[in-house]
């Protein structure tokens, strides 16, 4: 499939990638580095990048804005996501081809071609991995970009699936031009707005006796900080990691543009992914999420978080 990936990449003169919406920076990372180091590779053809941004991220540079026509001959890439409902910027069922690079555990609906690997901590590794074997040349901007996908994907190379891989192909973006006093300049800073809102959030996450820690975070926390849905839904769920006494931890946040609550779900040992698949949701072992519809809803997760720690 990587083969056949790269022949179309050639045959192509159009490439559009895509990536999930709300995007972290495995998504933004993987999407940028390897449009950058396709654009290096081939300055004649077209490459663009597409998608909703979040503020959080916006230092790693603006996204394309472009006409649906540009899609008629075009090679579509996908990256950090395989469920259709979970791309953003749904004008890729429009192109030609279809690729899909993934390293979730959920299984892939969308119609073309899939190259996924689970065992990756983020797609940014497996893409890294995919182009140096492919004999490619990542520019540095690049490097920058796929570096901090892995560092963020991988929680600074904390989590579980961090291999001596992930810090080889790491090491090996930093030695080839990743910036990450760049990268790290801007994950490491936060607004004054982001870290009361923090500090007051940590004293409002419930817990329930079998250990599971929620935040349901409605309009509210909204209208009493002047921060974006990324700040509170990725940015609040960790507030209750690290607790001994807590052993999954969740942030439920409405996403009033959309009315819907995201879900986001992290747990220290017992996977939880198979939960968040059957609410519809996907991700990671210990490290997934869902969309959810109604408060009501909200509560069945946590029933469910708590019936497994109860097992
Ligand atoms: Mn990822």
């Amino acid at each position: 499939m990587i083969e056949k990936l790269f022949n179309k990449i050639k045959e192509y003169d159009t490439i559009i990638l895509h990536r999930h919406l709300r995007p972290d920076l495995d998504a933004l990372g993987s999407q940028r580095g390897l449009a950058l180091t396709l654009k290096e590779a081939y300055p004649e053809k077209k490459i663009y990048m597409v998608g909703d941004m979040s503020a959080r991220f916006a230092f790693l540079g603006a996204m394309d804005d472009i006409e649906d026509c540009v899609y008629e001959d075009a090679l579509v890439i996908i990256t950090d996501v395989a469920v259709s409902a979970l791309v953003s910027d749904d004008r890729y069922k429009l192109a030609k081809e279809v690729f899909v690079i993934d390293h979730h555990k959920n299984s892939c609906d969308i119609t073309g071609n899939l190259i996924s690997d689970s065992t990756k901590i983020a797609v940014c590794e497996l893409i890294t991995e995919i182009l140096l074997e492919r004999g490619y040349f990542i520019p540095p901007y690049a490097a920058t970009s796929l570096f901090g996908g892995i560092v963020t994907d991988s929680g600074r190379f904390q989590y579980g699936e961090t291999t001596g891989n992930t810090l080889r192909t790491a090491g090996y973006l930093l030695d080839h031009g990743a910036d990450k006093e760049f990268i790290y300049k801007n994950l490491y800073t936060e607004s004054l707005a982001e870290r009361q809102m923090k500090n007051w959030i940590g004293t409002q996450f419930k817990v329930t006796k079998e250990g599971v820690a929620y935040l349901k975070n409605d309009k509210e926390i909204f209208e009493k900080y002047d921060v974006d849905f990324f700040h509170v839904s990725r940015g609040l769920v960790n507030v209750m990691a690290g607790i001994d006494e807590i052993s999954i931890w969740c942030n439920f946040t409405l996403d009033m543009e959309n009315n819907v609550i995201i879900g986001e779900f992290r747990s220290r040992e017992l996977p939880i992914v198979e939960i968040a698949k059957k609410f519809g949701g996907g991700g990671h072992d210990l490290a997934c999420g869902a969309t959810l519809h109604s408060w009501e809803e909200v509560d069945l997760v946590i029933e469910e978080m708590n019936r497994l720690l109860r097992g």
